[in-house]
């Protein structure tokens, strides 16, 4: 019996714990919006393409947190639009647990969908860029650089009215939404951070305060009345371009690997995360395969550590190490190859 039942009876162990671990707390939905509009540069409508050929769904499956859906969701369809409903179809998985959306450009969608299912949510923004110009404010006339303004009530006396944006409520106060990584501010961008009291930390204060004081005082910042839903939005042109040269708008001195993966760590940590935008990888601006795939694993590495893996090991297949022998098999013919 012994080699053959003590194999059966850590195969039965892995299966409970795997089924033990499919509880639906942990459910994932993926959406690919592969989209390009709001900006010049095409071939961001890859993006989401590239992240899932980099092995996304395998990676968050293997985590053992429960199912990685794919959902079948694209929103093409539904380019700047609200998306309350892709939002509201996840809402059954919201309730027991995460979902997570893969946009481009749609953070005014997703945001804005999200606060109708989670009216008190709050934002944590990780990105080289503010994305906070108004349309009487920017220069490049990217709607990608102003959806945050579209979403702060503060700033709505400051918004023009724009034809097909009629379905847009501003659902974001300033202090519900925290900056992470800035480094390329333009001057208007500045004045609405500074005098809007709006909580950001540049490149330059993760110089001077370290990684881990910021992610202390982002959570002090969100969370001090109460703790709330997080809504994460990640472009990965926040890392450097050393790191994440396949994108847009590239602006060195970005986040080192540690740093990023420390925010996610954090982020996962808190138990609060309630979705996720991956944003900007472009696998037609990689200079090579090579920087494309090394940019894609990088946005999976992201989303993995935000759905639970972590550099000292995540241990999910294991909440107890097996026994060498029960009584009845001490004489088994246990091998061990040397
Ligand atoms: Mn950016």
């Amino acid at each position: 019996m012994s080699l053959r039942s003590s194999f059966a009876r850590l195969l039965r162990k892995q299966a409970e714990s795997a089924l033990q671990l499919q509880k639906p707390a942990h459910s994932v939905a993926l959406i690919g919006a592969p989209f390009s509009r709001g900006q010049k540069r095409r071939g961001v409508d890859h993006g989401p393409a590239a992240i899932r050929n980099a092995g996304l769904t395998a990676r968050l499956s293997g985590l053992g947190k429960g199912r990685a859906t794919c959902s079948s969701g694209r929103v093409e369809k539904w380019p700047l639009a609200d998306m309350t409903g892709a939002i509201r179809s996840l809402g059954l998985l919201h309730d027991i647990g995460f979902f997570y959306v893969l946009f481009f450009s749609l953070a005014l969608g997703s945001i804005s969908g999200h606060t109708r299912q989670c009216p008190h949510l709050c934002v944590i923004w990780v990105d080289a860029h503010a994305d906070i110009n108004t349309p009487l404010t920017t220069q490049s006339g990217n709607l990608h650089g102003q959806p945050v303004s579209f979403l702060l009530r503060e700033l709505q006396d400051k918004m023009p009215l724009l034809p097909g944006f009629s379905w847009l409520k501003p659902c974001l106060s300033t202090s519900d939404i925290v900056y992470i990584g800035l480094r390329d501010v333009d001057p208007a961008e500045h004045y609405i951070l500074k005098n809007y009291d709006i909580q950001y930390y540049s490149m330059r204060d993760i110089d001077r305060l370290g990684i881990q004081k910021v992610m202390e005082r982002t959570f002090e910042q969100l969370m001090s009345r109460r703790q709330r839903p997080i809504h994460l939005s990640f472009d990965i042109d926040a890392f450097d371009p050393s790191l994440a040269p396949a994108t847009g708008t590239p602006v060195l001195g970005g986040l080192t690997y540690r740093e990023g993966m420390y925010i996610t760590e954090e982020i996962h940590n808190t138990g609060l995360l309630s979705a996720v935008d991956l944003v900007e990888v472009n696998p037609l601006l990689g200079a090579s395969q090579e920087e494309v795939n090394a940019t894609a694993r990088l946005a999976v590495d992201v989303l993995a550590t935000c759905f639970g893996h972590t550099r000292e090991g995540a241990h999910a297949v294991f909440d107890e190490l097996p026994t060498p022998n029960s009584p009845d098999e001490s004489d088994s013919e246990e091998q061990v190859r040397i």
